[in-house]
């Protein structure tokens, strides 16, 4: 299929063609990375009008919180409201194994079998940028196929998280019932970042745990800074059972809040061009390493200062100054 039929096709909704496309931008052949850019190049001009775009959902916690059964569970529920749900997924691991591909589709078997729904595990490998870069390619792609919800999985290690909350609309903190009073490791950093915190697996034996967890978590939020950009009442903590479906609904009616609320006040359309900018700066870069990178010469002196740096004998910047040659000539 031609680059120009591919594009059409994504534009369509075909998930086959998506998913293609998605290959293609996770690719590191130069070829791919050319149709890549002209595939996202169609899809941006015909990307729907502001009041039609995608809700870009992240999700993120503490391992084995139960995000990827969460998001079964929500996707259903959504697709039963008959919207249509992509679902990506970065590894943070991912980035330097070259392997390890979570077992989300298995996760999301029920979720992956309706038509409406599209489901893609991380990428195996990165090429130009990072895993985050080609994730923000293709939920550009999932917006650009029509998808109305783009829901984004990481793990809450790493880097990951926060690059995921700068590529998303409302961005979600899913934690399980924790013993005792203590907030489990999760990093006072991403706390900042949390739309609404979600406490899971509000069932069975860990039900009055959950309750205690969601109190805790919703007077940590409330001595935060207020911020800008949240409606009253915002950020809050919440109790959900991915299992039993109990608070699911609660905890979309809060992200549309959020979300329309962002809508209305120009947040919204604010926090996207930011987003859009601090990523064309990034491929710049990126552009820019991989181009240096590619001559010999410079390579090789780029491995060896880089060991200079990693031994502590040379600062970054200094280093950095070596590379390109002095401002105005390099
Ligand atoms: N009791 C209970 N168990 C749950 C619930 N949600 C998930 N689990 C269980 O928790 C375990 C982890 O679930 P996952 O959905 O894979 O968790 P995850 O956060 O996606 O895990 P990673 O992607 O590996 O970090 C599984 O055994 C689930 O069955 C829930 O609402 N209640
Ligand atoms: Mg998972």
């Amino acid at each position: 299929m031609d680059t120009a039929a591919l594009a059409q096709a994504v534009a369509a909704g075909d998930r086959r063609a998506l998913a293609r496309a998605i290959t293609l931008a996770e690719s590191s052949r130069a070829d791919h990375r050319a149709r890549t850019a002209a595939i996202l190049t169609h899809l941006a001009r015909e990307l729907p009008s502001a009041g039609r775009q995608a809700l870009r959902l992240g999700l993120s916690g503490t391992p084995g919180a139960g995000k990827s059964t969460l998001i079964e569970a929500l996707g259903l529920h959504l697709v039963g409201q008959g919207l249509r749900v992509a679902v990506l997924a970065v590894d943070p691991s991912s980035e330097r194994s070259g392997g390890s591909v979570l077992g989300d589709k298995t996760r999301m078997e029920r979720l992956s079998r309706d038509p409406r729904a599209f489901i893609r595990p991380s990428p195996s490998s990165a090429r130009l940028g990072g895993v985050a870069a080609r994730t923000r390619d293709a939920v550009a792609m999932c917006e650009g196929a029509g998808f109305d919800v783009v829901v984004i999985e990481t793990v809450g290690v790493g880097q990951s998280e926060t690059a995921v909350a700068d590529m998303t609309d409302v961005f979600v903190l899913v934690i399980a019932p924790a013993g005792g009073d203590e907030l489990q490791g999760v990093k006072r950093g991403i706390m900042e970042r949390a739309d609404l915190v979600l406490v899971n697996k509000a069932d069975g034996a860990l039900r009055s745990q959950a309750a205690l967890t969601r109190a805790d978590y919703g007077a940590a939020l409330r001595l935060m800074r207020p911020r800008p950009q949240d409606p009253e009442g915002f950020p809050r903590a919440l109790t959900v059972s991915a299992l039993t479906g109990e608070g699911i609904e609660a905890a979309w009616q809060a992200v549309t809040r959020i979300a329309d609320w962002r809508k209305e006040t120009g947040v919204w359309a604010r926090t996207r061009a930011e987003q859009a900018r601090a990523a064309f700066r990034t491929e710049v870069m990126a552009a820019l390493m991989d181009r240096l990178s590619r001559d010999p010469d410079v390579a090789r002196r780029i491995a060896a200062l880089e060991g200079e740096v990693a031994l502590g004998r040379l600062d970054p910047a200094a280093a950095a100054a070596r590379v390109l040659g002095p401002e105005g000539g390099a």
